[in-house]
């Protein structure tokens, strides 16, 4: 620091290369992938930003595999995003939430990328946030590259994060070692490291939940948060959080705590959120930030997924608020 100004800034390639540096016989091949994530998060950035003035909000006509409208912005980011990979060379197997099917690239790439390119789209017109969520996986000992690279528990990811597309683009970063958060300065071009070792407050009274689908959860979702509203012992009712982009509900549930769920229920049986590209990530983080993250009956992490699209209940955030949120639905 001299004076006013930082001049030893420490860059998301800064960042990395240190990281890297610290584990034998690192190839350099995870910091190139890194960086074209980086570029795949600018880039997305940069269109959101000026969608609005180069016509890119509404629909594109299209609907993806699992029967959503697709956004004109939801092509571009997935594009963008299975572009960049190809190009960096270090990747076997993409799956995107836009594509049916696992792509896979030929080449000696040793790592698989999962990601939902611009989750919480429906969004998009409305300028609320939304983000990238990314998964990595290394590529199975040797295996050519295929779907059973990626079926795999979220406790054999290497690295995990969301970029969250807000007021600024801030990208959340976990490599198993602490969560790390970096913000996007627009006139450097560069993830600067704002939120280093990033932990999650243990408890706080805060409910993140779409409510208008009490009427088809189950008697103890119900009953639970029931009882957050009405609280028995006299303590003060939990406030109630809920954007409807999960990257910008479960960026708020790390930064101050409390708890985000998208519960199993009666028309969703399994949820509605994909446990590949938005589970395992975000249970990683969270546990990486000393927080919990479960599908309200076991850990999240452990479940082997059988489909590349399967979908999962979700319930995440501070420790306490999830052990008491698992007890409750017992
Ligand atoms: P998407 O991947 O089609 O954007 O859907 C996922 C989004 C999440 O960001 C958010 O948590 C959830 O859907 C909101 O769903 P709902 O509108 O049912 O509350
Ligand atoms: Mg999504």
């Amino acid at each position: 620091m001299s004076g006013l100004v930082e001049t030893d800034i420490v860059t998301l390639s800064r960042f990395i290369l240190a990281e890297q540096s610290k584990v034998p016989g690192a190839s350099g091949e995870f910091t190139l992938l890194l960086n074209s994530l980086q570029f795949a998060f600018k880039s997305i950035a940069y269109n959101i930003r000026r969608a609005t003035l180069i016509n890119l909000m509404g629909l594109a006509g299209a609907s993806n595999s699992t029967g959503d409208d697709q956004k004109k912005l939801d092509v571009i980011g997935d594009e963008i995003f299975i572009n960049a990979m190809r190009a960096s060379k270090n990747v076997k197997v993409v799956v995107s939430e836009e594509q049916e099917d696992p792509i896979l690239f030929s080449g000696n790439g040793r790592y698989c990328v999962v990601c939902d390119p611009i989750d919480g789209s429906s969004n998009l017109d409305a300028g609320v946030s939304v983000g990238t969520i990314f998964g990595i996986y290394r590529v199975k000992e040797g295996s050519e590259g295929t779907v059973d690279d990626v079926l795999r528990p979220g406790t054999e990811m290497v690295a995990a994060g969301y970029t969250m597309y807000g007021a600024s683009a801030n990208l959340v970063l976990t490599t198993g070692s602490g969560v790390n958060g970096f913000t996007l300065d627009n006139s450097l071009g560069e993830f600067i490291l704002t939120h280093p070792n990033m932990k999650i407050p243990n408890k706080r009274s805060i409910y993140s939940v779409n409510e208008g689908n009490s009427q088809y959860w189950d008697e103890k979702t119900r009953g639970y948060f029931e009882s957050l509203k009405f609280p028995k012992d006299g303590s003060k009712p939990y406030s109630a959080r809920y954007i409807g982009s999960m990257v910008a509900d479960v960026h708020r549930t790390l930064l101050y705590g409390g708890m985000f769920a998208y519960p199993a229920d009666s028309k969703s049986k399994n949820g509605k959120l994909r446990i590949l590209y938005e589970g395992f990530p975000m249970a990683f983080l969270m546990e990486q930030a000393g927080g919990l993250a479960t599908d309200g009956k076991r850990r999240m992490m452990e479940i082997v997924p059988t489909t590349i699209h399967q979908r999962t209940p979700v319930w995440l955030g501070s420790k306490g608020e999830i052990e008491k949120a698992m007890e409750a639905l017992k």
